[in-house]
């Protein structure tokens, strides 16, 4: 048996967005995936992978999972940033992929084997008002989720972060930020007009769903830590499961003001790369949830460490689940939802179905739980046929101005 690896592929393929693919295989033929995919910025991974990491990986024996994590980070000199802890994330998810596949078992259980029978998940719902949000939250409740992310837009402002512009009621996959035709879309913003409308957004909803459905909101990194302080505060009474990214996370401290003032559970934490960035925001116990995802965060070795020196803290998991993560990264999140102690939610953000002719994945979706699946591995296997039809086209995520022109923060 040889498990010395072979060769490494990247694989950029765009079924409906960008994914970035790593494929490594061993001499004897074993076959492991990782996603790389970092949204806008796919090639840079790409190249950093393919030029700079593929050639130290030949001739290294697969399974030395942690040794070879610790060698990229370490040996690199240069440390942490997405890019980086990206390409390290493909290398890891592959090698574990390898790793399990050759111990013919689902990836989950040698993270632990299962902690719990179903992963709890969150959809999303938006609206272009309040009436198409209570639409597209009963369609969501029909298709069996408990918990749901709702965005509306906002009077007097264009289009806003999580809503899709004129999108048709009911449109499952309507929102994807990244867009394809031409550079940077500009998006208005209006703190002002954003804090006074939303909370009235979550009592409309609470009046016609009740008290029982799981709800949460991403105020996407626009406010400043007193403006956080007074949305936690403006939204207690209609009880989220979570408020995320309330504030920048460039500077964790500004969390110590917005948890003086409110008891709304926060999650913060999908544009951070490493449990050193984490470390403010846990030791003080500043947040709720981790939202790292194991794509951007150094894979499945690195996003375990994070939610177990989180889970020291009474912290849970929030894995980060939109459609830039590939489905071979959202299969890595479901195994290492299953195994750890202090899970919290997965996000889920459909990909669109073609995605799925190029990934085929077993992970499934029953009354409002996923589960990874009992293949072996990750459970995801890559078609390049249909890749094939799919090449990769530039896409680039929206920016924010405010109405005299200034850039904010998207
Ligand atoms: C989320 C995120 C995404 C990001 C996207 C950027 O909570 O799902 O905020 O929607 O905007 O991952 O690439
Ligand atoms: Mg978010």
């Amino acid at each position: 048996m040889s498990t010395l690896i072979r060769s490494v592929e990247v694989l950029v393929s765009s079924p409906s967005r960008n994914f970035v693919t790593l494929r490594i295989t061993t001499e004897d033929g074993v076959v492991g995936l990782g996603d790389a995919t970092l949204n806008g910025r796919e090639l840079s991974v790409a190249s950093y992978l393919e030029d700079h990491v593929a050639p130290l990986l030949i001739g290294r024996d697969a399974r030395r999972i942690e040794d070879t994590w610790q060698f990229l980070y370490r040996s690199a000199y240069w440390r942490r940033g997405p890019v980086t802890m990206s390409a390290i994330a493909a290398v890891d998810m592959a090698l574990w992929d390898i790793v399990a596949r050759l111990a013919g078992m689902p990836l989950y259980q040698l993270l632990g084997g299962a902690s719990r029978t179903g992963i709890l998940c969150y959809a999303h719902a938006s609206g272009s008002d309040i009436e198409a949000l209570g639409d597209a939250i009963r369609q969501r409740q029909d298709e069996g989720f408990r918990a749901i992310r709702i965005q509306t837009a906002i009077p007097g402002m264009g289009s806003v972060y999580g809503v899709q512009k004129g999108a048709a009621r009911g449109q499952k996959y309507a929102y994807e930020p990244a867009k394809r035709a031409g550079l940077s879309v500009e998006e208005g913003w209006d703190t002002r007009k954003y804090l006074s409308f939303l909370p009235g957004v979550f009592e409309a909803v609470r009046n016609e769903f009740g008290p029982d459905p799981m709800l949460l909101h991403d105020a996407h990194h626009r406010l400043t830590p007193i403006q956080a302080a007074r949305l936690g505060k403006d939204l207690e009474p209609y009880d989220l499961f979570w408020l995320e990214d309330v504030t920048p996370v460039d500077n964790p401290e500004a969390l110590r003001l917005v948890r003086q003032h409110t008891t709304t559970p926060l999650a913060i934490g999908e544009v951070l790369n490493t449990v050193w960035d984490y470390r403010t925001l846990i030791q003080e116990q500043l947040i709720d949830y981790v939202r790292a995802s194991v794509t951007h965060t150094g894979g499945i070795t690195h996003l375990k460490r994070i939610f177990e020196f989180a889970g020291m803290y009474q912290i849970k998991s929030g894995s980060h689940g939109p459609t830039d993560i590939s489905p071979v990264g959202m299969a890595a999140a479901l195994h290492l939802d299953l195994a750890i102690h202090n899970f919290g939610m997965q996000e889920y953000m459909e990909h669109q179905p073609v995605a799925g002719e190029v990934f085929r994945t077993s992970y499934t979706f029953e009354d409002g739980l996923l589960h990874p699946g009992e293949a072996p591995g990750l459970g995801v296997e890559y078609d390049d046929e249909a890749a094939a039809r799919f090449a990769y086209e530039p896409a680039y995520l929206p920016m924010a101005r405010l109405a005299d022109g200034t850039v904010h923060d998207w």
